[in-house]
C-alpha cells in the first residue's frame, strides 16, 4: 500500500512562513449522514435544527450590532447587507471552517474547498427584498455545466426566530435546482410548491445555489438577521473579493487561509500549490490521500482525492 500517514508537515510541503507552525494536519469534521446527503441531493437544502447555543448567538448577533451602529450608511427601516464579514471580526473568521458546517461544504468540493462570500443581513420591516432567482450565474447557469454537482452552496445561520410568514423569510422551491427556467423569474408571486423558511433561531440551513428562492416582506417589528456563508470550488471566482489582505490571512489557522484561497497568481486557484495539501486529513481513514490510486511518484497536489458521494459509490459496488 503506497498510502502514509502524514501527522507533521513533510519536507516537500512545508508549512508557509504565513501560517501558524502547525504539527498535525486536521481531520476532516463530520457532514452529511446519508440520509440526510439524500434528503439534500432530492430536496436542494436540508435543516439542521439546533446548532447554535443561545450563548452563540449572542456573540455573532453582538458583532452585528456593533457593525451597524458603527456604519453612518446603516438606516434602521431599510435592507443592511454587509460582505467579506470574515475580514472585519475574528468572530466571523472563526466561521470559514467551523466544525458545525464545514464538514458538509467539504463533502462537496474536498480538497479544493474554497469560501465563496460571507455576508450577514439585517432585514427590518418594510425592507427590500428579493425576487425569485437562483444564485449565481444567469446568462449560463452553473447548473447548466454542472447539473448534478451544486457549483454553490449556501449556509444559512438564522440568528432571529422566524416562527411565520411575513418575517423576511427566505422562500425555496424544493426540488428546483435542475430547472433552469421559471415562470415567476423576477417577480415576488407566491407560487403553489413555494416552502417559506420558518425555523427558531440557532437553525443552519444548507442549500444548494441553483434551487429557486426569493424572500417574503417583513411585515413584523423582529428585524430578521443572519449570516450567510456560501462555499464553491476554488476555480469559481468569489462573490466578494479578488484577495485578502496578506496581513489579516497571517493571523488564520492554516485551514482557514487555505480556505480563502487569496491567490496572487490566478491558475493557483485550479492548480493550489503544494503546501496547500493537504487541507484535510480523510474523516475516516485519517489519511492524506486515497490509497492504490497512484504509483508513489505522483505528488500529493497532484492527486485527484475523492469526494464524499465517489468514496459512498465505491462502497457500495465493493
Ligand atoms: O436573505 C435571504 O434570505 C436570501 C438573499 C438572497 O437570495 C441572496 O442574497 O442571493
Ligand atoms: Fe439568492
Amino acid at each position: 500500500m503506497s498510502a502514509t500517514m502524514i501527522t507533521s508537515n513533510p519536507a516537500s510541503t512545508p508549512a508557509t512562513t504565513n501560517t501558524p507552525a502547525s504539527d498535525t494536519y486536521r481531520q476532516a469534521p463530520p457532514g452529511f449522514t446519508p440520509e440526510q446527503r439524500e434528503f439534500f441531493e432530492r430536496e436542494g437544502y436540508l435543516i439542521l435544527p439546533q446548532r447554535l447555543t443561545d450563548e452563540e448567538i449572542a456573540r455573532y448577533l453582538e458583532v452585528i450590532d456593533r457593525q451597524i451602529t458603527a456604519e453612518p450608511k446603516f438606516k434602521p427601516d431599510a435592507f443592511f447587507s454587509r460582505e467579506n464579514i470574515v475580514e472585519r471580526d475574528p468572530v466571523f473568521a472563526e466561521l470559514i471552517d467551523h466544525p458545525r458546517h464545514v464538514g458538509y461544504v467539504y463533502d462537496f468540493y474536498g480538497e479544493l474547498l474554497k469560501l465563496h462570500v460571507s455576508q450577514f443581513f439585517v432585514r427590518p420591516r418594510g425592507g427590500q427584498h428579493n425576487l425569485w432567482h437562483p444564485d449565481g450565474a444567469r446568462a449560463v447557469p452553473y447548473q447548466v455545466f454542472s447539473p448534478d454537482m451544486p457549483c454553490q452552496i449556501k449556509v444559512a445561520y438564522w440568528l432571529t426566530d422566524l416562527p411565520e410568514p411575513g418575517m423576511g423569510n427566505i422562500v425555496i422551491r424544493p426540488r428546483s435546482q435542475r430547472q433552469q427556467y421559471f415562470a415567476h423569474y423576477d417577480t415576488h408571486d407566491s407560487v403553489e410548491d413555494e416552502l417559506i423558511v420558518c425555523v427558531p433561531r440557532g437553525t443552519v440551513m444548507l442549500m444548494n445555489g441553483s434551487v429557486w428562492h426569493r424572500v417574503e416582506p417583513n411585515e413584523s417589528d423582529v428585524v430578521r438577521k443572519n449570516i450567510f456563508l456560501a462555499y464553491c470550488p476554488s476555480w469559481v471566482v468569489a462573490a466578494d473579493r479578488l484577495q485578502n489582505d496578506p496581513e489579516w490571512l497571517k493571523t488564520l489557522t492554516r485551514e482557514q487561509r487555505i480556505i480563502m484561497r487569496s491567490y496572487s497568481y490566478a491558475y493557483d486557484h485550479t492548480k493550489p500549490p503544494a503546501s496547500d495539501f493537504p487541507l484535510f486529513l480523510d474523516r475516516d481513514t485519517g489519511l492524506d490521500r486515497d490509497p492504490g490510486m497512484y504509483p508513489d511518484h505522483v505528488a500529493l497536489h497532484r492527486r485527484k482525492r475523492m469526494l464524499a458521494h465517489e468514496k459512498a459509490a465505491q462502497k457500495e459496488n465493493q
